[in-house]
């Protein structure tokens, strides 16, 4: 049993990508069941699972057709409470995506909401007969949506096929309170909330989300008896230091933590090829983190998900230091104060996968761009800035042998070259780096329970420190560019992933120290 919640330590998983266990293309609960071994010799503790509802897949899942039923290619409900079972028998929590902000358009609340302006379901919806507002799609146009049938437009502030649900109706929020409580009573043990900060919005904004019933509607939702012991993060890019205490203050029964987004938030958009400074990474999460240990909850801790391009390509070097830099990453990751979500295929180092037809591609926010700009500039650089920021790139299958899987998606591009089988067997796994990463938070309470403090972030290096009552730890995270190393007096290499410690830092070199104790220091 975890004691609190830094012990845990996150794998999210895509289901559809993950692994596929019966060849239809398509990743499935019995390919996440067959892989549990896997993840406990990881050693995470917890696993977010991506939507896997009924859909009709415009969004990836993210448009849910109906809430109870799973996606047949996915599985069965028989599957789904096994692969339960066994993540816990393995002592892996398991939480769901809860994605409330919207519905599919073919969910049958909104087949009969659009029917006509006097149905009972038309008010789950929101409906004007004229946009109140200039808002946009994340997807690209306007985020109202005219409806024919009825002459009115809803609001969709993703894809047109999906409506978002009008929270202001207590049916509504008495609908997706039973949803929380119908996979609660399923076993699982808490909720990643997609876009939670947009359930309330004023339409007299120029920005969509945030409206002034947010928080009480959260409460109302998790502030219940049955969600007392669940763990809650919501997906909240309006988290800011001024509001963050009023997602995460315990006393508020709002949520445990936020995903907040600052420091991903660096490149002028995701399709603007520009790597980000890793130096303003570091600094972003650090401050990031001191606001939640201000207001004593745990902070997120993550560089990747379904929706970010992979961080090795992104932020390092993907090609001759890729073993460095994911290693690196994933010590930044793991061994920084909060909860550590580690996205599938983090673990082995996986890159950006490259493209140059856009038939390749299957996301809905990829597409709408390509729509917008195709055209506007040459097709090459159009499908470089593409490669480099599509949220496809998280999402091909994993690529556990070299050998490529017909699948719903275009096949991994570096999969002879990087895939799982290949790193397990290599003098240099990513993965066994992973692994001692996973056992030294987990031995070192000054990881969970310690003090964090920066140390120095100079434009070749950071370091933090972490430390519990005698006990100190100093990680020397390197950035791209060979420099002199910072003297860390009295302390002992705990963990490298070069062969040596030199006067100078070698690209993404990470190292971890402990202070050496005061008999060692006599030896
Ligand atoms: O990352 C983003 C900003 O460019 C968006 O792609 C993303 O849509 C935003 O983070 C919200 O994400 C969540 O809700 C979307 C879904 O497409 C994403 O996969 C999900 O994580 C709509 O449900």
């Amino acid at each position: 049993m975890l004691k609190t919640d830094k012990e845990r330590i996150f794998y999210q998983i895509y289901p559809k990508s993950f692994c596929d266990s019966n060849g239809d293309g398509v990743g499935d609960f019995r390919g996440i069941i067959s892989k549990i071994p896997y993840l406990k010799e990881l050693g995470i503790n917890s696993v977010w699972i991506s939507p896997f509802f009924e859909s009709p897949g415009v969004d990836s899942g993210y448009d849910i057709s109906d809430y109870r039923a799973i996606d047949p290619q996915i599985g069965t409900m028989d599957d789904f409470e096994e692969m339960v079972s066994c993540f816990h028998e393995n002592g892996i929590d398991a939480i769901l995506d809860f994605v409330a902000n919207h519905t599919s358009t073919e969910h049958v609340w909104f087949k009969e909401s659009e029917k006509s302006k006097d149905n009972p379901f038309r008010n789950y919806y929101i409906w004007r007969k004229t946009p109140p507002n200039e808002w946009e799609s994340t997807f690209g146009g306007s985020a109202w949506e005219y409806d024919e049938k009825t002459g009115e437009y809803y609001l969709r502030s993703f894809a047109k096929e999906q409506a978002d649900l009008n929270w202001e109706n207590p049916k509504v929020r008495q609908e997706m309170q039973a949803v929380v409580d119908f996979w609660l009573e399923k076993g699982v043990n808490g909720f990643r909330c997609d876009v939670l900060d947009l359930i309330s919005k004023d339409f007299s904004s120029p920005i969509n989300g945030s409206g002034p019933q947010l928080h009480p509607y959260i409460r109302e939702l998790f502030g219940r008896e049955n969600c007392k012991n669940i763990f809650t993060v919501g997906e909240c890019w309006s988290a800011t230091k001024e509001n963050a205490q009023l997602f995460c203050d315990k006393n508020r029964k709002e949520l445990t933590t936020v995903f907040a987004f600052q420091h991903l938030c660096l490149d002028n958009g995701r399709f603007y090829i520009e790597k980000p400074s890793l130096k303003t990474v570091c600094e972003r999460m650090s401050k990031w983190q001191k606001v939640m240990a201000d207001i004593g909850a745990p902070a997120t801790v993550f560089l990747e998900n379904h929706d970010q391009a992979r961080s090795v390509s992104r932020f390092a070097d993907d090609t001759k230091y890729r073993f460095e830099s994911a290693t690196a990453l994933g010590g930044l990751l793991l061994l920084h104060d909060g909860v550590p979500f580690l996205y599938q295929g983090q673990e082995i180092g996986f890159t950006n996968s490259y493209h140059t037809d856009i038939s390749e591609f299957d996301d809905a926010e990829t597409l709408g761009y390509y729509g917008i700009e195709h055209g506007k500039t040459d097709e090459r650089s159009l499908m470089e800035k593409i490669n480099f920021g599509s949220r496809d790139n998280p999402r091909h299958m994993i690529a556990w042998t070299a050998e490529t899987q017909e699948a719903w998606i275009a096949p991994y591009s570096r999969q002879k070259e990087i895939n799982v089988e290949k790193d397990l067997s290599s003098e240099k796994s990513v993965y066994a780096f992973y692994q001692s990463l996973i056992a030294l938070r987990k031995k070192e309470k000054c990881f969970t329970e310690g003090e964090f403090q920066d140390v120095e972030l100079t434009d070749g290096y950071y370091v933090f420190k972490r430390a519990l009552g005698e006990k100190e730890f100093f990680i020397v995270f390197a950035f791209g560019k060979e420099c002199v190393a910072p003297k860390i007096q009295n302390a002992k290499v705990v963990l490298n992933n070069y062969n040596d410690v030199g006067k100078m830092l070698q690209p993404y070199q990470l190292i971890v120290y402990q202070k050496k104790g005061k008999r060692e220091d006599e030896k």
